[in-house]
């Protein structure tokens, strides 16, 4: 839910990495905090441990520059992606405007990222929210891996019939994350309504 405050003319809205563990949701956050201005960011904050580098969520504040006279902040979330910490990705989920879906390309993922889409059908129906009603993009990510599937195969599996933007990733190197988050938030501000 996009959040307008007109007296300080700030808008502030909320975009959410999900998608299975380790499939690179804190890359991609790790890389647009590394690579924009720090006069428009905040600080990046991740609960971890030593095994998984996401405890619980990322939190990355960024100021966007201005919609319709207003200042536009997002705040980018990412999730933990291993199944019993289910309660805190619907946490997470609440009144999120935009999601990137970060698809794992390697194939021994694929029963993992199913579960993962499938999961944030269902987080997102337990909130009272639909998918198709919400801005959604997808990113193929790892693709630089040999064992990485081929994007048709993963359309197949994820967006057969092309309902969503997509986007052929290699976060670690940061191939594709400005373009996926552009378009995410691209989406966003089109639905902005003041
Ligand atoms: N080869 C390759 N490794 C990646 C890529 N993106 C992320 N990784 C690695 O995959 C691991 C998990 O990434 P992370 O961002 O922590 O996954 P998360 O659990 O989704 O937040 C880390 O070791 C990353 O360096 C990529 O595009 N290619
Ligand atoms: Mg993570």
């Amino acid at each position: 839910m996009v959040l307008v405050n007109k007296i300080i003319k700030e808008i502030n809205c909320k975009i959410v990495y999900y998608g299975s563990g380790l499939s690179g949701k804190t890359t991609n956050i790790e890389y647009i905090y590394s690579n924009i201005d720090p006069a428009n960011r905040g600080k990046m904050f991740s609960i971890k441990t030593d095994t998984e580098r996401t405890l619980f969520f990322d939190f990355l504040p960024i100021n966007i520059g201005t919609v319709k006279g207003m200042k536009l902040r997002v705040h980018v979330y990412s999730v933990a992606g291993q199944v019993f910490y289910d309660s805190s990705r619907r946490l997470i989920l609440k009144g999120c405007d935009g999601i990137v879906f970060v698809v794992d390309a390697q194939k021994e993922r694929m029963d993992a990222n199913i579960e993962s889409f499938n999961n944030l059908k269902t987080n997102l129906l337990m909130n009272s929210v639909i998918l198709e009603k919400i801005p959604l993009v997808i990113q193929y990510n790892k693709t630089d891996l040999p064992n990485a599937m081929s994007v048709d195969e993963m359309r197949n599996i994820f967006n057969p019939e092309e309902k969503y933007e997509e986007f052929v990733a290699c976060a670690l190197e940061g191939k594709s994350v400005f373009d996926t988050f552009k378009t995410i938030m691209r989406m966003v501000i089109k639905k902005i309504d003041i």
